[in-house]
């Protein structure tokens, strides 16, 4: 049966948005580079498994991306993410037996450098006699822990780590990593925390230098950002497991939004959180359930991302499971 007009238009808006977009974009210098890592990464994770059908692998998305307001870049529009969400989601995919691609802003929080403070090359190292460096007392469990681990993950091909900053690569990026994911089926998962503008300047309407002071009113205009998750869904991995996250600061709208997201873009699940409780409390919001996901306030070190991905690897499994006897 063929769509009804409107739904028709709105999916040729979108395609011809998600074109311009990607037809106007700065190439990413490092695309070839990217390329080969990412298929030696999903090569050697799909050959290395003990039960012949290769490890799970999640590409997590984490920070948030710039939108440039001049081609030779001075000032971008930006967002509040650290990267908190998408690092710890790293470290516990790990411990649930994933490989991960973690795709991050640059300068955002890492995976397994929770425990050091925000300078840690000033605060957690001191110079001792005759300008020898050594890890300070305080920090050197925090520190080894940091090391060996990201070392660990890192040598044994399980954690793939691929910088962005702005929204153009952030997204050609995804684009990328989609290709090689979709070959792998319903193994593939993808986490999207990262906090991915809703605006930007077309590289095309962009000035080129620097935007200068002077005037009483900047008046840049900025439009919308494609809604890609729809066509990573439709056509970039549509059997890939896929989560997204909605953020509000409303809770009153939080869940209806969720559900909406759920519904629009097709999603397995919409992982709702509200801005000030985001490190306490999320609720998963499935087609058939709304599932609240707490930390443990009686361990002082628990994280809401821990029974978080619990649940998660376990729902792709049976993800995994059905999508076998459909075959
Ligand atoms: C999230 O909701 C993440 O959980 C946070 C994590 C960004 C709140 P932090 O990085 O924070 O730990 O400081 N991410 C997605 C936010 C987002 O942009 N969602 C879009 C939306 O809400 C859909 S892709 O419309």
């Amino acid at each position: 049966m063929d769509a009804p007009n409107g739904s028709q238009d709105t999916e040729q808006t979108l395609d011809s948005q998600v074109k311009a977009f990607f037809d106007s974009a700065p190439p990413l210098q490092n695309r070839n580079d990217i390329i080969q890592k990412l298929n030696h990464f999903i090569q050697l994770n799909s050959l290395s498994s003990e039960n012949g059908i290769g490890k799970r692998i999640v590409c997590v998305t984490s920070g948030g991306t710039t939108a440039p307001l001049e081609q030779r870049c001075v000032r971008y529009v930006d967002n509040f993410s650290s990267g908190h969400r998408g690092a710890t989601s790293t470290e516990y995919f790990l411990k649930a037996g994933y490989a991960v691609i973690f795709l991050y802003r640059r300068g955002s929080f890492q995976p397994f450098c929770r425990s050091l403070p925000d300078d840690p090359l000033l605060d957690c190292f001191e110079a001792t006699e005759g300008l020898n460096i050594q890890v300070g007392e305080a920090y050197s469990k925090a520190v080894k822990t940091a090391i060996v681990d990201h070392h660990a993950a890192v040598n044994s091909g399980l954690l793939l780590k691929l910088p962005f900053s702005t929204i153009f690569e952030y997204l050609q990026m995804l684009q990328i990593i989609s290709k090689p994911m979709k070959d792998i089926g319903p193994r593939a998962m993808f986490f999207l925390a990262a906090a991915v503008s809703d605006f930007y300047v077309p590289w095309k309407d962009m000035v080129e230098h620097k935007i200068q002071s002077g005037s009483h009113i900047l008046d840049v205009k900025l439009v919308q950002v494609p809604k890609m998750l729809s066509v990573l869904r439709k056509d970039w991995a549509p059997v890939a497991f896929c989560i997204s996250f909605k953020l509000e600061t409303d809770s009153n709208i939080l869940i209806k939004k969720a559900r909406g997201a759920l519904e629009k873009y097709n999603m397995h699940a919409v992982v709702a959180n509200e801005l000030s409780t985001r490190k306490e409390q999320v609720v998963v919001v499935t087609i058939d359930d709304k599932i609240t996901v707490q930390r443990d306030k009686s361990k002082a070190d628990d994280d809401v991302e821990n029974p978080l991905i619990k649940l998660l690897s376990q729902r792709h499994s049976a993800y995994i499971e059905d999508s076998k006897r459909m075959r």
